[in-house]
């Protein structure tokens, strides 16, 4: 029965595959007669995501052995420098985009992988004569349709060249999927997912594209608990993922809720909702005798990369969170569950203030999380309305101020933050919080916004190495989503 209904939601999926626009860029060629060891750089005049090729010619005699070239593709300037020979990080380094080729005969050579690149680097590795490079070309692909972007004239430079940034962030991670990162992973999230499409509903407003991610993950093969697990693949074909986040299942139906009350596509949401009940009810088997959720190695909980954060204060936070946007869409839907839910939210809210909550010092210091102060339990507690009013500012104010919170490390947590300050009605701080965090980002030249970035530690990277992070990461296209929704 299930396995049928999975294959259904893959059918629905497929049914929803999204148009792919082109765009080609012609790059100037730099006259430059090359023999070994010589290199060029070609620059595309900004981020984009696409396959490449180019003209290969020997200048006066004929090359009678093949031509190998190394070539690189770097989605910043500082990645051209990167010798990827001596990356040390946690991922395969088969992700960097480097190819050594050899190249046979004199004419056009189109390279069949997708890159993800501002920057291309190509050295001559062996050649026995002289030889040109010239006619490049680089097809770049997404399925953000250009034509449906709405002109905002912010009336502000910085915070244009801030929408114009998040949204060539999110265009390249708009494929057949919305990708987390178009270089790495290059596949679907749901955290991610839950933020592209709230952006892509102020942007290119491609439904299409939602309601496919959305079937994907409801064909997903939960876990014995009943998660559903924090990607999958979908290219060439469907398969399940194998990490299971409980964050991250709570907003698969924040998604479908969001997805529902923008495009008033019920059939869809009838269709999926079973999904996102489980989700909400899965969690119930995780609860201690106290009613908070715990954190397990089948069921791991991300919120941020962090390594030192505690992380359950947040996840309940996330569960309270995902319960509030399901109670008010059934509501607005006059549906049988309702009542259901807006019982389970009643009892988690007051689970949550007993055990988590100091109220003599308005904080979340708790023997959950062995008495941590974290940016992302007084942001996740705001969110979910367990605090409000003058406590929340306090806290919130407090912990960003406090050098001894633990503080966010990702634009995703960030967005976070955001999301809580204008939950708050702070629009001024939001303003320049977004002008402080992602405008750095800016001022370090980025064309598209990054996965990680930490202002006082830009060589930061979970996976151990700057090398492998993603410099065009989709969870960090928000600020257009808050600019143009609620910061106009
Ligand atoms: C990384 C990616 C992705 C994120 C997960 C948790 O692999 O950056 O965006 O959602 O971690």
């Amino acid at each position: 029965m299930k396995k049928d209904k999975s294959i259904y939601y893959i059918d629905k999926a497929n049914e929803n595959l999204p148009e792919i626009f082109n765009r080609y860029i012609a790059p100037k060629s730099p006259e430059k007669i090359l023999n070994t060891n010589d290199s060029i750089i070609i620059d595309l005049g900004n981020h984009y995501v696409g396959y490449f090729s180019f003209d290969m010619n020997y200048v006066q005699f004929y090359i009678d052995s093949p031509v190998k070239l190394l070539i690189k593709f770097c989605e910043t300037k500082e990645e051209i420098t990167y010798d990827f020979s001596s990356y040390n990080g946690t991922l395969s380094p088969a992700w960097l985009q480097e190819e050594l080729i050899t190249v046979d005969f004199p004419g056009t050579y189109s390279m069949p992988r997708r890159y993800s690149a501002r920057y291309i680097k190509i050295t001559v590795i062996n050649t026995t004569e002289p030889l040109t490079l010239n006619n490049f070309s680089f097809k770049a692909v997404t399925s953000a349709d250009v034509n449906s972007l709405p002109k905002v004239d912010f009336k502000d430079n910085t915070l244009q060249v801030i929408d114009d940034v998040s949204i060539q962030t999110l265009k390249n991670c708009m494929q057949r999927v919305f990708e987390d990162g178009p270089k790495r992973d290059r596949r679907l999230w749901i955290g991610d997912l839950r933020l592209e499409a709230l952006t892509n509903y102020y942007t290119f407003n491609n439904l299409k594209l939602v309601r496919r991610c959305l079937y994907l993950f409801a064909a997903a093969k939960t876990n014995e608990y009943g998660i559903l697990p924090g990607y999958i693949y979908e290219n060439p074909k469907f398969v399940s993922g194998y990490w299971f986040l409980t964050d991250y299942a709570l907003l698969f139906t924040v998604a479908l809720c969001e997805y529902y009350n923008h495009s008033s596509d019920l059939s869809t949401f009838n269709d999926i909702y079973p999904i996102a009940k489980a989700q909400l009810e899965s969690v119930e088997k995780l609860m201690d005798e106290n009613g908070i959720i715990s954190i397990n190695r089948d069921c791991d909980c991300f919120i941020d990369w962090c390594d030192q954060l505690k992380k359950t204060t947040s996840l309940q936070g996330v569960y309270i969170y995902a319960l509030n946007k399901m109670v008010s869409t059934l509501k607005s839907l006059n549906h049988n569950d309702y009542n259901h839910f807006n019982e389970k939210l009643i009892r988690a809210k007051n689970s949550t203030l007993e055990n988590l909550y100091n109220s003599c010092e308005n904080n979340f210091k708790n023997i959950y999380d062995d008495f941590q102060c974290s940016v992302h339990s007084a942001v996740w507690m705001i969110l979910s309305d367990i605090i409000s009013g003058d406590n929340a500012r306090e806290l919130l104010l407090n912990v960003l101020e406090n050098e001894d919170s633990c503080k966010p490390v990702t634009p995703y947590m960030h967005h976070y933050v955001v999301e809580a300050l204008i939950k708050l009605n702070e629009k001024d701080l939001a303003i320049s919080y977004i002008k402080d965090y992602w405008g750095k980002m800016i001022q370090n030249g980025a064309d598209t916004f990054y996965e990680v970035f930490i202002p006082d530690d830009l060589q930061a990277s979970p996976y151990k190495d700057k090398m492998i992070n993603s410099m065009c990461h989709a969870w960090s296209c928000t600020p257009s989503f808050f600019l143009r929704k609620n910061l106009k």
